[in-house]
């Protein structure tokens, strides 16, 4: 086996999700790991013990352990689609995926999991960075959906979250007044990227001995 950057992934985190796509537009060669987040390897809490995918252990041993450093390390090595281009607003919009939205999603998949929350107020809340994506994308990327342009940034960094959105309930989603967030997560959902990253392994070393067996 070569002397690759490893990465530890889990197929559906979100987060993982955006760097396997950063690391693909990148064209960088890496080793996967799967990991089953109940059976998490030691050689990954060796490198980073705050147990969260995805990680990214490089050669030299610097190991990068959130996914927006890992998506920025993977387009700093190479970015033949220009997604740098736009780092800056990408970024900000990025952020706010991760902040409010990514709280009030978590809240409105998951009410029972916390006190005293409504599920329709979560998701009227979670609705405010849809609803913004949703005019992003008619003022700035008139029909350019495509993962291989300047655009795909944005899609990587935030569509693996609006998608847990919209199939949290996909009638309700499907009746907002966005037609051009609904037309690019069809898009981003049917394309060669989605469906290259999302390829199924089988956990790395999940029941080694070595592997630590944690709480859920
Ligand atoms: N800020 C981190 C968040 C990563 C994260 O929270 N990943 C989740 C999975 S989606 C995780 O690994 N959680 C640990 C667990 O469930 O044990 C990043 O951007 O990489």
């Amino acid at each position: 086996m070569p002397n690759l950057p490893i990465l530890y992934s889990f197929r559906r985190c979100p987060y993982a999700m955006r760097a396997r796509l950063a690391l693909l537009a990148s064209g960088v060669d890496y080793e996967h790991r799967e990991v089953a987040l109940r059976y998490k390897p030691a050689a990954m809490l060796d490198a980073s013990p705050k147990g969260t995918v995805p990680v990214l252990v490089l050669p030299n041993g610097q190991v990068i352990d959130q996914s927006l450093d890992i998506m920025l390390w993977a387009l700093r090595q190479n970015d033949p689609y220009q997604w740098l281009e736009n780092e800056e607003e990408a970024l900000k919009m990025i952020a706010q995926c991760d902040g409010d939205f990514k709280l009030h999603l978590d809240r409105y998949k998951y009410p029972n999991r916390y006190e005293g929350v409504d599920a329709h107020d979560q998701r009227a809340q979670a609705a405010v960075f849809a609803d913004s994506v949703n005019e992003w994308l008619q003022k700035t990327s008139q029909n350019n959906y495509e993962f291989n342009s300047s655009l795909g940034i944005y899609h990587a960094g935030y569509m693996p979250f609006l998608r847990q959105f919209a199939n949290t309930d996909k009638n309700w989603f499907a009746q907002q007044p966005w037609p051009a967030l609904q037309a690019a997560l069809a898009s981003f959902e049917a394309s060669n990227a989605f469906k290259t990253t999302m390829q199924a392994y089988a956990p790395w070393q999940a029941r080694a001995a070595n592997a630590v067996v944690l709480p859920k």
